[in-house]
């Protein structure tokens, strides 16, 4: 305002002014104006009109935009509930929700709505619990005002002062735990008016979690404190399980459509790189927030923390959401997936043109002997489970990048696994394939694969624990392979 002031001033003393610089000077009175106008609103100020329950949904969906809909009394009932899921497969984990799910209900608001927030806690519950809405100006963020025991209800309000993406969590001691247990989730503030419409909108959070038995140990895992405060995850997920947007669960969009991914970070430990494999982010809402940045690959998301990013989709395929903390996308379940339908457009990506074999150094490349660091680890499996754990794991490890979770492969570039007549009909020359790499053409139940496979850094019984694993798997043959028929293979060569 001060500023504005000496500057009419001084347009006055100078009468020599031109035309043009007076049109200059008038477009900068005029934009700092609107500026200012925008910011002095006071949303604490803001009048509400009726009262309205608001709209709850489940991971990876998000209630209506609030559109251009007056400010209400919005009631919000969440309940707390405690109980056993699946992290993966053969993994149950007992975790701690916001509405029964991980992330918690999606909750959408705007600038200016007077939320009553009813905190429920399930009777069958063994816990009290509370909520630290990072939306809420005022003590605790709502902590203080709904810590709640089981079979009890609390309700408090609270006015929603600045538009954002904001986390929500539960802020009971230990906090760290009941955080690492899945309570967290995300609540949309949108501005006056509401966000710009797109075609397609979802809710994705990752979380860490960290359990008693290493990952893939199988049953109930229990919450390990040590290594969550020695913050060594042993997953790293998207809406609280490996999988959970993978296949059938994958969020989906039409060419030509422009999407907005909601993406928050419960933590409790670890910070997000959030990142799609052959899309760019066209416009990131940074850490949830107001100012925008565009034309980004990777965005940062805090633990405690959200990012907003849109995209328009122009070409299909399955585009991958990963954290590119890139271990945790491939070998600790931080992996989702786009599937985009629709025409293609070879302007903007040809696929592949030419399938050529380029080994600069000639086949030894994918023959080289390993060396013996491998031999430590080569203690034989004992049993035919043990076997089966081992081998998922390595296949998890190793494996499923490009032969898919389920063994399914990946059209056009990768072999299935799963129920394969190739595999199948010769176990030695399976056992050669994973031991040395494989190239040339192949046909696999009737279609043909002309590529390369990698020799894959394997011992013996890895390779045999592996195949084993395949084989008793997706209706395969059920062969059981030893470590002496690796053995055989090798010195066969
Ligand atoms: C980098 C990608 C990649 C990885 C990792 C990979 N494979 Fe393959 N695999 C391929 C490709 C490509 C082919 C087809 C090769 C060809 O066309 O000659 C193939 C073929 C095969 C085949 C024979 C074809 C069939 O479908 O039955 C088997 C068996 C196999 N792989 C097993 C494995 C196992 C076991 C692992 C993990 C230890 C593994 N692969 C890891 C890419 C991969
Ligand atoms: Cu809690």
């Amino acid at each position: 305002m001060k500023y504005k002031y000496i500057v009419i001033n001084k347009t006055k003393k100078m009468k020599y002014l031109n035309l043009s610089a007076l049109l200059i000077v008038t477009i900068l009175l005029l934009t700092s104006c609107s500026n200012e106008a925008k910011k002095t609103v006071d949303p604490a100020t803001i009048h509400t009109n009726g009262e309205i329950d608001a709209e709850l949904t489940s991971p990876p969906y998000v209630p209506k935009p609030v559109g251009d809909r007056s400010a209400k009394k919005l009631i919000v009932k969440m309940e707390v509930l405690e109980k056993e899921g699946e992290m993966t497969d053969g993994v149950r984990y007992m975790y701690w929700t916001f509405g029964g799910t991980v992330p918690g209900s999606f909750i959408r608001t705007r600038v200016g709505d007077e939320v009553e927030f009813h905190l429920q806690n399930h009777p069958d519950n063994k816990l009290p619990h509370n909520i630290d809405l990072h939306a809420v100006t005022g003590d605790g963020g709502g902590a203080t005002s709904s810590f709640v025991a089981p079979g009890h209800e609390k309700v408090f309000s609270f006015k929603t002062l600045n538009p954002g993406l904001f986390v929500y969590h539960c802020a009971t001691a230990p906090v760290g735990m009941h955080i690492a247990n899945g309570m967290y989730g995300l609540i949309l503030v949108e501005p006056e008016g509401g966000l710009p419409p797109v075609d397609k909108e979802y809710y994705i959070m990752q979380g860490d979690f960290y359990t008693k038995g290493k990952n893939g140990d199988r049953g109930l895992q229990p919450f390990d404190m040590q290594k969550a405060i020695d913050e060594k995850a042993d997953y790293v997920v998207f809406n609280g399980k490996v999988g959970s947007l993978v296949g059938d669960n994958a969020i989906t969009a039409n060419v030509g459509e422009t999407v907005r991914l909601f993406v928050g970070n419960g933590g409790p430990n670890l910070v997000s790189s959030f990142h799609t494999i052959g899309e760019i982010f066209d416009r990131v809402h940074v850490e949830g927030g107001e100012m925008i940045n565009e034309n980004v690959q990777t965005t940062l998301i805090p633990a405690g923390g959200a990012a907003i990013v849109e995209f328009k989709v122009d070409v299909p395929g399955t585009f991958i959401l990963v954290d590119h903390s890139i271990f945790r996308a491939f070998n600790k379940g931080a992996l989702g997936m786009l599937k985009v339908e629709g025409k293609e457009n070879k302007k903007i990506y040809s696929g592949e043109i030419r399938d050529g074999i380029y080994l600069p150094e000639g086949p030894g490349v994918q023959t080289m002997p390993s060396d013996n660091k491998v031999a430590a680890s080569d203690i034989p499996a004992k049993s035919f489970d043990e076997q089966m754990k081992f081998g998922k794991q390595a296949y998890m490890n190793t494996c499923f990048a490009c032969h898919q979770a389920e063994g399914q492969g990946i059209p056009g570039a990768f072999p299935p696994l799963a129920n394969s007549d190739y595999l199948n009909a010769d176990v030695n020359r399976a056992i050669g394939i994973v031991l040395h790499g494989k190239s040339g053409e192949i046909t696999v139940n009737g279609v043909k694969y002309n590529s390369v496979m990698t020799k894959q850094h394997l011992s013996p019984s890895e390779v045999a624990d592996v195949l084993t694993y395949i084989y008793n798997s997706w209706g395969n043959s059920k062969k059981v392979v030893t470590t002496e028929m690796v053995k055989k293979v090798k010195d066969a060569k």
